[in-house]
């Protein structure tokens, strides 16, 4: 089973991400490009690159280009401070290829939104809370002042990744979203994945928005208040996904 990228398969793909980007009008700039721009969620999806990115075979693979991320804590009352990595700002774009998907994941703090830039995004969601006591996540522990849609079901042509199924399954909403439609928000704490449909001509391009992403790469940590960081607010249902989002297996040879 293949557990590594080689150097050229991964440029490949992160270069033709950035130049969709750019040609879609985002804002990428050359420090965004790098090691940890592609997210290989697991060390079980590097076989995705066996037959390439154009497969459109079932993969939790995609790429992130983030031009803001920014605590915007600054002119805070002091007392703000105590929950202030619950805020922040964030502006990213996301790339996904036919066929991929961003797995199946909740954020703690990190509520986001979403607008279509090019292509097409099946959005499945759990419209409740889920609650996962040991994770410290409880929906009648939390402030709740609205619903969110119900959405619809499945469509049945989804092809999950192998070995995915499960953590996919309290996911049971889905919306087909496409560009000019309303921004769709992502309230923290429920459970969200995404993909782009497996035959789609041009891969998915998508905005998101959202309050400070905590993401647990060296990268984003640099910038940081010392206080945020070690905070990881991304928890993937698959625990191979976990893993996988810290690094990259990247083959020099
Ligand atoms: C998208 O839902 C996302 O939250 C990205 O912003 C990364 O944090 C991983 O998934
Ligand atoms: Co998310």
């Amino acid at each position: 089973m293949r557990d590594y990228v080689t150097r050229r398969e991964y440029d490949d793909w992160i270069n033709e991400c950035a130049a969709l980007a750019i040609a879609c009008g985002y804002p990428v700039q050359d420090s965004m490009i790098n090691d940890s721009t592609g997210l290989v969620l697991g060390s079980d999806q590097y076989e995705a690159f066996v037959n390439g990115m154009w497969s459109r075979e079932p993969y939790e693979l995609f790429a992130i280009f983030e031009s803001v991320n920014e605590p915007a804590v600054d002119g805070l009352p002091p007392a703000a401070m105590e929950y202030a990595d619950f805020g922040g700002l964030c502006d990213k774009v996301m790339i996904v290829h036919p066929g991929k998907f961003c797995s199946a994941h909740f954020h703690w703090r990190k509520t986001e939104y979403y607008e279509v830039v090019l292509g097409e995004m099946d959005l499945f969601y759990a419209p409740e809370i889920i609650d996962f006591p040991d994770l410290d996540v409880v929906g009648a522990d939390v402030i709740q002042t609205k619903s969110m849609p119900t959405g619809g079901p499945w469509p049945d042509d989804i092809v999950l990744p192998k070995g995915r199924e499960q953590a996919w399954s309290q996911l049971t909403s889905y919306q087909r979203l496409r560009k000019g439609d309303p921004k769709f928000v992502m309230p923290r704490k429920h459970l969200h994945g995404f993909g782009c449909p497996a035959d789609a001509r041009t891969p998915l391009v998508v905005r998101e928005n959202s309050g400070y992403s905590h993401e647990p790469t060296e990268v984003g940590k640099a910038t940081l208040l010392p206080e945020w960081q070690s905070i990881h607010d991304n928890h993937f249902l698959a625990q191979s996904a976990n893993a996988g989002r810290l690094a990259n297996n990247i083959r020099e040879t």
